[in-house]
């Protein structure tokens, strides 16, 4: 995921195409191949977020795609909630890479908001602003 044109890698080419596409105008549709690979900010929909989102694991701050990948299954599932959770009951020591991936606004700390946050993106509720 993050790798907008295919070719193995996820660098600033694929950051530009995707805010290349969110600058197109929309009226010919968005060919939902491009929101499986580039919706990063995982809510079924491209927008700033995944911008966002891109940017941060280019500077390094997430180690994979998309946010909130906890287990590193590249996927972000209730798995991933619980064991952020207990990350942060203490229940369960987190390795620093996964506290990495579990604070999904990248505001530098893993708090409740980013599960709340995790919990909105799996129920298709977005990112509520
Ligand atoms: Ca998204
Ligand atoms: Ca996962
Ligand atoms: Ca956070």
């Amino acid at each position: 995921m993050g790798d907008a044109n295919g070719d193995g890698t996820i660098d600033e080419v694929d950051l530009g195409m995707l805010k290349t596409l969110l600058s197109a105008p929309f009226d010919f549709g968005l060919d939902p191949g491009w929101i499986v690979r580039l919706d990063v900010f995982p809510d079924g929909k491209l927008d700033e977020w995944d911008v966002a989102a891109l940017e941060a694991y280019l500077k390094g701050l997430f180690l994979t795609l998309p946010v909130g990948d906890v287990n590193y299954d590249w996927k972000l599932t209730t798995v991933d909630i619980k064991l952020a959770r207990a990350g942060i009951l203490g229940t369960r020591i987190l390795r620093n890479f996964q506290v990495r991936q579990a604070d999904i606004n990248a505001n530098g700390g893993l708090t409740t908001l980013d599960l709340t946050l995790m919990r909105r993106l799996i129920l298709g509720l977005g990112y509520s602003r």
